[in-house]
């Protein structure tokens, strides 16, 4: 039975008429799956609910901060708490100090930390810090790693490795593209060589330490080691940006799982519960440049606001409770172990990337280790999987070249219904 999308098709028809391709978002726009877009009324625990009345189990979760689910009853009661004394002051607030409290006890690396509000402003505060602290205004990201849309990181490959890059949006100067340097992710030698022509003038290296904007793709052993060595070696500074994995992967983020210590990090999504957030932090000589104290200048009238705070506060509250990750991590595993059992016993070839509860289904037989890999998944089949899922009540991001992530919203019964959804698509999309 089709779902009935007429509201959707007409409010979205409407938006377009006054919103840029008719979202506030590019993703948003299902370009990467083609098809016109859901309009979405409300959310609850793990399900999304469209204006058609459509209901999906939803595996996008707001691409990130939503690791209790939709509407969490603790998190929604503390942002109308916080909103009934007030939206926003502009003037300090306990509750600010009280989720850094949270961040830095978290995070030990993080020892001072400012509060923006969004990961493009972490990341571009925290390269602005780095340039400040180093004197060196280059800064070396990998093909494939997103930290937002600020204009140094808009960039693409130049001529080869060790060249300038150029840059990878109109709007963006070739002078701003050439500040920055990349690499392929999970390619030391190819680091290595850019650090042979440039250390000297490289401020800082920005990292995904889980890479999710080319899909899901994990480290290869050794490499944030030899990122971390590489660094120290050419007095630069290393930057996680743990905007997904930052309290997805573990309370001390990936940095925590696996022991390597960034000079600076940036957060966003989970820190904020579902509010507008980021968040970059890290050694306290380092954040010491910071406006007022310092000459790096950084600012925001709505920086740690009331109504964040208070979700970010509820939500890191509820991830320390006891066994919280290993939950999250069982019904993640039963997913997981459920679609490639499905893949197998239907001979598709798909393959599963995962970090903890985040996940991406590659359509193809090579487990991508970087972006050229990455980019040999078959997308037109991602997107024909999309819409079959769609139709069967289950929401995957937009793009093959998105993270899932599981909530502890999500039953063992959504799981269940989520499989059986996964093979009638698997089939119907070949
Ligand atoms: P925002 O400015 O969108 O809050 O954060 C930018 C950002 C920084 N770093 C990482 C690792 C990120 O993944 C992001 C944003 N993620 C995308 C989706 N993967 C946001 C979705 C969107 O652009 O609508």
């Amino acid at each position: 039975m089709p779902r009935n999308t007429e509201r959707s098709r007409e409010i979205f028809e409407r938006a377009v008429g006054y919103l840029p391709g008719g979202v506030n978002s590019p993703v948003r726009s299902f370009r990467g799956v083609g098809g016109d877009p859901i309009v979405v009324a409300s959310g609850a625990g793990s399900k999304l609910r469209d204006v058609d009345g459509n209901e999906y189990t939803d595996y996008c979760g707001s691409w990130g901060p939503l690791i209790l689910g939709h509407a969490a009853p603790d998190v929604v009661s503390a942002v109308q708490e916080a909103a009934s004394r007030g939206l926003t002051f502009g003037v300090a607030t306990e509750g600010e100090a009280t989720l850094a409290r949270l961040v830095c006890e978290a995070m030990p690396s993080m020892q001072l930390v400012r509060f923006v509000n969004s990961g493009t402003e972490a990341t571009m505060s925290a390269i602005r810090v780095a340039r400040g602290f180093t004197g060196r205004s280059k800064i070396v990201k990998f093909d494939g790693c997103y930290h937002g849309h600020s204009d140094g990181l808009l960039v693409q490959a130049g001529s080869g490795v060790a060249t300038l890059s150029l840059p990878d949006s109109a709007g963006v100067p070739e002078s701003y593209a050439a500040e920055t340097l990349l690499a392929p992710y999970n390619d030391l030698d190819a680091l290595t060589e850019v650090f042979e022509h440039y250390g000297s003038e490289i401020a800082a290296v920005i990292v995904e330490p889980v890479a999710a904007n080319m899909g899901v793709v994990p480290p290869l052993e050794g490499f944030l080691e030899g990122v971390r060595t590489l660094c120290d070696d050419n007095g630069s500074l290393l930057i996680f940006d743990e905007v997904i994995t930052g309290f997805r992967v573990g309370l001390g983020g990936f940095q925590g799982a696996a022991g390597i210590t960034p000079d600076l990090t940036c957060l966003g999504k989970v820190v904020g519960g579902g509010m507008p957030v980021g968040a970059y932090g890290g050694r306290a000589d380092v954040m010491q440049l910071i406006a007022p104290l310092g000459p790096v200048y950084q600012a925001g009238t709505l920086s740690g606001n009331p109504l964040t705070v208070a979700a970010g506060i509820a939500t890191l509250t509820a991830l320390q409770r006891p066994g919280f990750y290993e939950e999250l991590d069982r019904k993640t595993t039963a997913l997981l172990d459920g679609i490639t059992n499905v893949g197998m016993r239907l001979e598709v070839d798909l393959v599963l990337n995962s970090v903890a509860s985040l996940f991406t289904v590659f359509f193809g037989t090579i487990a991508p280790v970087d972006y050229t890999t990455a980019r040999t998944a078959d997308a037109q089949r991602y997107a024909r999987f999309f819409h079959a899922l769609l139709d069967r009540g289950v929401y995957f991001p937009p793009s093959q070249f998105e993270a899932c992530f599981v909530s502890a919203a999500h039953t063992d019964a959504d799981i269940a219904q989520t499989l059986g959804a996964i093979e009638e698509s698997l089939v119907e999309s070949r």
